[in-house]
């Protein structure tokens, strides 16, 4: 009889192939283990951008992200057997619970671009129970460092779910589902013999965003080229862009200002506002946000302004048409550049700004007016809440 065999070059290209095939087979389940960690793993992923593009793209105060908190394990139906015991009872264990998904302010923090790319949010179910009584093993918890202002909302609703104001503050934002119990807590003297378990619960998922209304004591508000940017840096550590053309200032830019005796408080410059702001002109109201926050407003009107009362009113009323409650807010009117005047000028525009306005001149340039526009600052901020 003929025997059946291989041909043993056949055998060689067969074992090559077959190498190959269990090669790329790994790479991508290896590939696919780095992507799945990158969803599962805890946030926070703090990405230290040193690698930043422009000032434009380093803000990133608004974010859309699918969330998923975890599934809870199934709770376990068995009953002890072994040697020695024929008919134990019941002692299926609970399922773990699913992780939550947390939301943690972190003072270090202040925009949302750590999250720019992530677009899921996929927190890891529960185990289920064993036997033995053995409870399934919990998800792990992510937790998702965010700056301090942040309001997480769901997209569907527009409920505020969430909403972050102090460093190390912890909200549970997306509950994981509990785990099911097992088959051993439904023993009863009458039922010793319990077939049911409970499946574990649902997780929440949904699109959510996180939007972000920078915490600041004061916002400075005014037309472009009002020379904002200038008094931060000259009150503040901070080294915005200063230049003599409109909308120099593209985001928020946040300092703080040194006040007598090792106090301080944080002041932000905001992009110019034009009018019409509120229908889209200019860099439109998207950053009006972050004045909703603020305690007190400085409004910076330049000496060399055509009508400085017109010029309030068109800020004002733009505020107005964002948020009407922002009219509600402290305010004073910092007359800036005022090198540019003397004293003549300044009695011809205290003149012109309606009397019961609070105003100042000031000058970044030679830093006329400065510890005063920090007094009046401190003191609407620190006035007692009964006087508001
Ligand atoms: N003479 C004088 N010039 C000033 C003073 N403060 C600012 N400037 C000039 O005004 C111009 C605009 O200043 P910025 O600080 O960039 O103005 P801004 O309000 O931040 O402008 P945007 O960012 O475009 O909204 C610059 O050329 C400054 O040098 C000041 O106190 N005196
Ligand atoms: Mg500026």
């Amino acid at each position: 009889m003929e025997e059946t065999s291989f041909p043993k070059g056949g055998m060689i290209g067969l074992v090559t192939v077959v190498t190959s095939a269990l090669r790329v087979l790994l790479h991508r389940i290896q590939l696919r283990t780095v992507l799945a960690s990158n969803l599962l793993l805890p946030l926070p992923f703090i990405i230290n951008s040193t690698t930043v593009v422009s000032e434009r793209n380093n803000f990133i105060d608004y974010i859309r992200i699918f969330c998923h908190s975890g599934h809870g394990g199934a709770g376990a139906r068995h009953f002890m057997r072994n040697k020695l015991t024929a008919k134990g009872g019941p002692d299926g264990g609970d399922g773990g619970r699913g992780a939550h998904i947390i939301l943690k302010g972190n003072a270090n923090l202040w925009t949302l671009l750590h999250l720019r790319y992530y677009k899921n949010v996929i927190a890891e179910d529960g185990e289920s129970g064993g036997k033995n009584n053995c409870t399934g093993r919990e998800g792990h918890d992510i937790v998702i460092e965010v700056p301090l202002g942040t309001i997480a909302r769901d997209e569907e609703t527009g409920e505020i779910e969430a909403e972050i104001l102090e460093d190390g503050q912890e909200i549970v934002w997306l509950r994981g589902g509990r785990g099911g119990l097992g088959n051993a807590n439904f023993a009863t003297p009458t039922n010793q013999v319990p077939e049911h378990a409970q499946p574990g619960e649902p997780g929440v998922e949904g699109w959510k965003n996180l939007e972000l209304k920078v915490l600041a004591d004061v916002g400075l508000v005014g037309f472009p080229n009002a020379g904002k940017s200038t008094l931060l840096s000259v009150i503040t550590a901070a080294k915005p862009k200063i230049a003599n053309y409109a909308f120099t200032t593209l985001v928020p830019q946040l300092g703080m200002v040194a006040y007598r005796n090792d106090q301080s408080f944080c002041i932000a410059d905001l992009p110019g506002i034009i009018e019409g702001a509120s229908e889209g002109k200019g860099l439109g109201h998207r950053f009006l946000r972050h004045i909703e926050r603020n305690s007190c407003l400085l409004f910076l009107i330049p000496a060399d302004s055509n009508d400085h009362k017109k010029e309030f009113a068109i800020l004002r009323s733009e505020l107005a048409q964002y948020n009407p409650e922002m009219l509600q807010k402290d305010f004073i009117i910092a007359i800036s550049k005022s090198d540019m005047l003397d004293d003549e000028l300044k009695q011809a525009i205290t003149a012109e700004l309606p009397p019961n306005v609070p105003h100042l001149f000031i000058s970044s340039v030679t830093e006329m007016g400065l510890t005063a526009l920090k007094d009046q600052l401190w003191q609407i901020l620190n006035k007692p809440a009964s006087a508001e």
